[in-house]
Formats: structure tokens, sequence, C-alpha cells
């Protein structure tokens, strides 16, 4: 096992990260900005090293200074959580070259399934189900329609080194195409500098289903069902659950099957996720593959009753998947609200500041996960999220009644925060029906605002 682990991240990730090499009997390192000294991943660790400026593309972000960091402190490996170096294919190389282990999937592979249009072409010749599309990349206008023909509109271009939106545009017909397909490939170039598209048939009104698989290096693979993450606006996901309201056993194990599969065949190693769509008929079709630990992780480790991280940190030191996590089943439901530092009721607009008072909830099947306490000044340079609300319940009825509950306990004052916008969602018909979709919650923020 590892000596000692160079944690390259901040905020609740850190945390979860550090307190699991801990149980581990691992020593920790922290890296900082200089906007982040008063962090509790700072406090938590046993060194800290400060990497620079507030700016993430100063600090967080520049893996020579996170390597330095890793030689000056002589850690055996570095985990990247989730965001900034995590799915970065250059820096899993620098790792390998450096001789600290990465915690996290070959670079080969980060790069493989980093390139969306590699990816499905990966997942098609493996018999994984995927949206009928382009062959792989389309050239120009012209090839874009002949394509467009044969699939039948609407239909849906993207980006090959896109992912989370970026470089995306529905086209519902002929008409719309060229200034569409431009769009898409500029704003790819702009954000990637890569401008390839490729095209699928576009799935109307589908939930988005990701399945958690990890695999050791010893050839063990297994998955650990599903999230359904359709709750969502603009790319950013609002409330997890899981299992989803929308999966049978059957259904269950056919996408379970396609995840391994998938998994073994293209030699992955550690945490990983699969993306799904499932449309209102029952198919699922491959959408991405994410080659790193995801926020939403801990709703898994609560009903399969394992811990995600401590795995990964086992299967990067070349130990075989723990025999609970083999073997595991699913005993209960769980649910995730990321409270964000965020003003529902102004368009979600950022909300950085001083923390004056917070009390986070507890007691029975509640979980939460964050870097926050009184008097902590949120920063304005990075991500909102400011804490993971997580429960459990042995069915979804109760999850979502704990959910309230816990909502309802937490005490944040000094800052806005999606609070209240979760708990008036948890109390929606459709919601506790399971009858939504990743359209859902814009047209029920559409509705609440004509209700006034
Ligand atoms: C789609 C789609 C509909 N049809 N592909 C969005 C980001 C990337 N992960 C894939 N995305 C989508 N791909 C086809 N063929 C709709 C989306 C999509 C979406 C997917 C999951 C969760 C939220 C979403 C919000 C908007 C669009």
């Amino acid at each position: 096992m590892f000596q000692k682990v160079l944690v390259a991240n901040r905020g609740e990730i850190a945390l979860r990260v550090i307190r699991a090499c801990k149980e581990l009997d691992i020593r920790t390192v922290a890296v900082y900005s200089e906007a982040d000294v008063d962090s509790m991943h700072v406090q938590l660790a046993d060194e800290a090293i400060c990497i620079g400026p507030a700016a993430s593309a100063q600090s967080y972000l520049l893996p020579d200074r996170i390597i330095s960091a890793a030689e000056i402190a002589n850690v055996d490996a570095i985990h990247p959580g989730y965001g900034f170096l995590s799915e970065n294919a250059q820096f899993a190389d620098i790792c390998e070259s450096c001789e600290i282990k990465f915690i996290g999937p070959s670079a080969r592979v980060i790069e493989t399934m980093g390139d969306k249009n590699q990816a499905r072409a990966t997942a098609t010749r493996l018999g994984v189900p995927c949206t009928p599309g382009s062959a792989g990349v389309i050239p120009d206008e012209k090839e874009a329609l002949k394509i467009a023909a044969k699939i039948g509109y609407p239909v849906m271009i993207k980006a090959s080194a896109g992912g989370g939106g970026k470089g995306m545009r529905p086209v519902l017909n002929e008409a719309a195409l060229s200034s569409a397909f431009q769009a898409a490939s500029n704003e790819a170039l702009k954000a990637f500098g890569n401008g390839e598209v490729y095209m699928e048939k576009l799935i109307t009104n589908p939930h988005h289903i990701e399945f958690q698989v990890v695999a050791d290096s010893h050839g063990n693979v297994v998955h650990l069902g599903e999230r359904d993450c359709s709750l969502q606006r603009r790319h950013q996901k609002i409330i997890e659950e899981c299992p989803s309201p929308k999966l049978n056993e059957e259904l269950r194990q056919r996408m379970g099957e396609a995840s391994v599969k998938l998994t073994k065949e293209i030699g992955y190693e550690n945490c990983g996720t699969i993306e799904y769509l499932l449309d209102e008929s029952g198919e699922f079709y491959f959408m991405e593959m994410n080659t790193r630990i995801q926020v939403e992780h801990p709703i898994t480790e609560e009903i399969y009753g394992c811990d995600l991280i401590k795995e990964q940190i086992r299967i990067a030191a070349g130990e075989e998947l723990s025999d609970h996590v083999k073997n595991a089943i699913v005993r209960h439901h769980a649910i995730e609200c990321r409270i964000n530092a965020e003003d529902p009721y102004n368009n979600f607009m950022p909300s950085p500041g001083k923390i004056e008072l917070f009390y986070a909830p507890g007691g029975r099947g509640v979980r939460v996960d964050t870097h926050v306490y009184s008097g902590y000044e949120v920063p304005p340079y990075y991500d909102s999220m400011i804490a993971k609300l997580i429960v459990t319940g042995a069915t979804r009825d109760i999850a979502i009644s704990r959910m309230r509950r816990a909502l309802n306990e937490f005490l944040i004052q000094g800052i806005k925060t999606t609070i209240p916008f979760q708990d008036s969602i948890l109390q929606d018909f459709d919601f506790k029906s399971g009858n939504y979709n990743i359209d859902w919650v814009e047209q029920f923020m559409a509705r609440q605002t004509k209700a006034g």
C-alpha cells in the first residue's frame, strides 16, 4: 500500500480523499491556492503546499505545480478527485513517467474515452447500443445533410472533444442544419481547439442513467448499478438518486452487462462511470464514459455499502477488489442534493461570501459531505457547490421524506443556497411519481414562475 498520497483538489472531495487515506493509514499532502489558505483540506492533511494564486488556471489546473509539490513531498501517488486534472490524459501520462501512481485509469484509456466520437465507435464495436448516427467525424455541411437525411430528423450535432454539452446542437429540420453545424463546430474549436463534430439521432424526453463500474488490475470488473441524474439544469446536476425509478431488474441487468463488457474490453482500471440515455420506450443508448470518480458517487456507496475512494486507492496500489465490493448488492434507496452557494430565485447567480452560521442535519440515514463551517468564506473563484446532502431509506418514499426533513434542518446563514429550490422539487407530484426527464427541471421552473 502507498505510504503517502497527494490530493490534487480542493473542497469536499479533497476532504473525502484525505479521510479515506487516514482510514487506510496513508499520509496525505494537500495542495492549495492562495484563496484556500483557510480551507479544511489544508487543516486535515498531514502536509500542505501552496501551489499558486486563486485562479484555477494558475494553481489547481497546472500539472507542473502539482508534480513539483508531489516531488518535494515525495509521494507515491496522486488522487485527482473530480474536475481539474482528473480527466487530463497528459497529466496522467506525466505522473506515469515520473513514477508517481495516478489514482485512476491509464492515460491511454482517458484519451480514448475523452474523444467522444472514438468512445462511441468503441462502444459500437463492442455491441453496446448507441443511437443511430454518423460513422465518424463529419467533414462538411454537404455530408452532414446527407447523413441527417438518412438518420431522420431531429438529430443532434456533437463535438468529438465535447462532453457536458459544449459544442452540442439539436437540429429539428433540414433548414436548421447548416447554421447548427457551423455553430457546433465553431464552439468546439473555440472551447477545445478541435472543431470535429459527429451526428446522432436526437432522443426526446430521455432519462440520464449512469452506471458505476469498478475494475482492478487483476481482471475483476463489477458494476454497482445505476444513478438517475436527469434532474439537472444547464448540465448542472441538482438532485441524483439510485436506483432509478425507471429501471426494472431485467433492464438493470442488461445495462449492467453492457457496462461491464465495455469496461473489461477497453482494459479499464479503477472507478468509472458509463452514461446512457434511456428513452421513453425503455431503449438505452451509450453516451460517454467518465474516467474519474464523480460528485454523486456517495449515493452508490450508501446503497451498496462500500467506500469507492478507498477502493480506488486499493486498486491503484495493485490490490484486488474487496470481497464486499465484488459481491455488493443493493439494500436501500439513496438521494443526493447538491447544495450550491447560488440564488435559485435569481437565475442561480453565484452567492459567494461569509457563512455566518452553518449547522448540518444529522440523524438516521443522513450523510453530509462538506468542507465548509461557520465563519468560512466561500471564495468566488471555484465551483459553487458547498455541500452534498445524501440520505438513504429502505424505500424511495422514505428517502424522499428523510431528504425533506434534512433539508429543513440545514441552517446556512450569510449566503443564498439552492436548498429551498430542492425542497420544492421534492414536494412536486411528478418527482414523487418518478415522472421526470432531462428537460423536467426547466419545465418545473417555468410552471413555478407562472404560478408566481
Ligand atoms: C444527447 C441528447 C439527446 N439525444 N444525445 C448532453 C451532454 C452529453 N453528455 C450528452 N448530452 C445529450 N446527448 C442524443 N442523441 C441529450 C443530451 C442532453 C442531456 C443528457 C444528459 C443529461 C442532461 C442533458 C441535457 C441536455 C441534453
